[in-house]
């Protein structure tokens, strides 16, 4: 049986989603965000509980070697859809969610099956030997700007020949671009560091106008964890005052063309001792940090208004 204890594989999550349909016909529906480069189809849920309510987008492991990310995104459809706590049922109920749990399927598989350290897409380069782009250097939003990713194919946040060159990143924008109108709330899952990142990644020299609010609604987030038992600490900021310069990422693009004003990139457990190969024992632990710290982040979104 499916459950939280270890890390699947692309065909098992698959095979879960199915099960979570059938079992859940009344409240999900599937979409498909479009087609991988080898071909794979890139699937995601909704869940809803009624027309006319405000949309939440959750985006995960569009770098192939974070698994702790697809974990969490399948761990908080389950309790979506089957938790009995007040909190995560007025979650469930007042918004709609869409969820991507695997973005990066063709990396997601190829880091299983190859390279447990593999980042990138698997789309082949006329001019370079290296495959594949950072999926979040390849949107079209201040594309290559401020050194913010690298022009060399064989480099980790290599952006790709052009802004879109990756069939995935191309038809994220698109199927975003579709549902503009239903959600106001983007999240992009990744690790490791525990970070809370606001935009914008491609400069450190201008802000949204509700800086603020971006950053009161991340302090909601991080106090919401830090009070659980773990204590674990993460840190909200800016993406490129806190962490780095990052250009042509979803969330940056999702603010800039889309016009959206909530957004973050959270990066989950942990600081560096495992990094990317999160111990499934933390697995279970990780994931209760992501629901207090939703529930807070949404909370405190409502009342900001
Ligand atoms: O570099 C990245 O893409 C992310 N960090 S990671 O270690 N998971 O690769 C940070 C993305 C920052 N977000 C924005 N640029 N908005
Ligand atoms: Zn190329
Ligand atoms: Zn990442």
């Amino acid at each position: 049986a499916f459950g939280w204890t270890r890390y699947y594989e692309l065909e098992e999550i698959e095979a879960w989603l199915d099960g979570i349909l059938a079992a859940y016909p009344t409240v999900t529906e599937q979409f498909v965000v479009g087609q991988s480069y080898e071909g794979r189809r890139i699937r995601g849920i909704k869940i809803s509980h009624g027309a006319n309510k405000r949309g939440i987008f959750i985006e995960s492991n569009i770098h192939a070697r974070e698994w702790i990310t697809s974990a969490s995104a399948t761990w908080f459809i389950n309790e979506l859809l089957s938790s009995q706590q007040t909190e995560v049922r007025q979650l469930a109920e007042n918004y709609d969610w869409y969820i991507v749990p695997v973005f990066n399927v063709d990396g997601f598989e190829y880091s299983h099956r190859k390279n447990r350290m593999w980042r990138k897409t698997r789309q082949p380069h006329a001019t370079s030997a290296c495959i594949g782009v950072d999926g979040n250097r390849n949107f079209d939003s201040h594309w290559m700007a401020n050194n913010g990713a690298s022009d060399q194919p064989c480099s980790e946040t290599y952006a790709g020949d052009v802004a879109f060159s990756e069939p995935e990143a191309k038809a994220l924008a698109e199927y975003l671009t579709s549902i503009r109108e239903k959600f106001d709330v983007y999240l992009s899952f990744h690790s490791y560091g525990q970070w809370l990142l606001s935009p914008y990644g491609h400069t450190k020299d201008e802000f949204p106008e509700n800086y603020e609010q971006l950053q009161e609604i991340g302090s909601a987030f991080t106090e919401a964890i830090r009070s659980l038992p773990y204590a674990t600490p993460y840190v909200r900021g800016s993406t490129a005052s806190t962490l780095y310069v990052a250009s042509g990422s979803s969330v940056d693009w999702v603010f800039n063309e889309l016009e959206k004003k909530v957004g973050y990139t959270i990066e989950f457990r942990d600081k560096g001792r495992y990094g990317f190969v999160l111990p499934p024992a933390q697995i279970q632990a990780n994931c209760e940090e992501l629901m207090a710290g939703m529930i807070a982040l949404i909370q405190k979104t409502r009342e900001l208004g």
